[in-house]
């Protein structure tokens, strides 16, 4: 087998990616402006120096989990490449606000409920609340989680006015700082 037809596993890239552009980016020796990003270059030869890929990653590698992931997990521009979401360090930058949709939803797992009807919804271990447009992705998004799936609704509109921030992610996520709970109602329990 030629070089480039060694074959490498789109989701251990996308995992790795998703690891130095959301949670970890000292582990592999990079930094990300305050908007989240870095040059694809410098992230391309970081992975490079720590990945133990099967054969060296080039920039159509990356372009692969970028625009045939299973989610719009990343943004590409001007040659810098960023998390969409799902940030756990702090950046000033990362999440331009902006107007929701009237409703947006959030799937969970029925275990974390009731803490969630009496504080809100809160980032957790993340840097914003992450919310979807459709049920469906909620529902995927809450499976993942285990155990009986809810979808609670959000009154976005009425959030929103009142003050609360909210930020685009991608086609079907939506961010938010915390949600008081006064803003959600459930709408589906499996
Ligand atoms: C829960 C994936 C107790 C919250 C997905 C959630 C998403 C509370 C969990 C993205 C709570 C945090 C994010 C409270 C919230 N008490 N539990 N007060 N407030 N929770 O994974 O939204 O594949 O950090 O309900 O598709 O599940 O990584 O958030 O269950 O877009 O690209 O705390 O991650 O995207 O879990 O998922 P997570 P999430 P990727």
């Amino acid at each position: 087998m030629t070089e480039e037809a060694t074959p490498i596993n789109y989701v251990s890239l996308s995992k790795a990616m998703s690891k130095a552009l959301r949670h970890q980016p000292e582990r592999i020796g990079i930094t990300l402006a305050p908007d989240g990003s870095v040059k694809l270059s410098v992230l391309l030869d970081a992975l490079n120096r720590h990945g133990g890929w099967p054969r060296t990653l080039t920039v159509a590698d990356i372009m692969q989990v970028v625009e045939h992931g299973s989610k719009q997990r990343f943004a590409v521009e001007d040659g810098r490449i960023k998390a969409r979401y799902g940030h756990s360090i702090a950046l000033d930058e990362a999440y331009v606000p902006a107007m929701p949709p009237a409703v947006v939803y959030h799937g969970t797992s029925q275990r974390f409920l009731d803490s969630i009807m009496a504080d809100g919804l809160l980032p957790m271990d993340r840097q914003v609340v992450h919310l979807s447009t459709d049920l469906e992705t909620a529902r995927a998004v809450g499976r993942r989680h285990g155990g009986k799936t809810v979808i609670l609704q959000v009154d976005a509109q009425r959030a929103f006015r009142d003050g609360i921030r909210f930020y685009r992610g991608n086609d079907s996520t939506w961010l938010a700082d915390r949600v008081p709970a006064g803003y959600l109602s459930i709408v589906w329990d499996s």
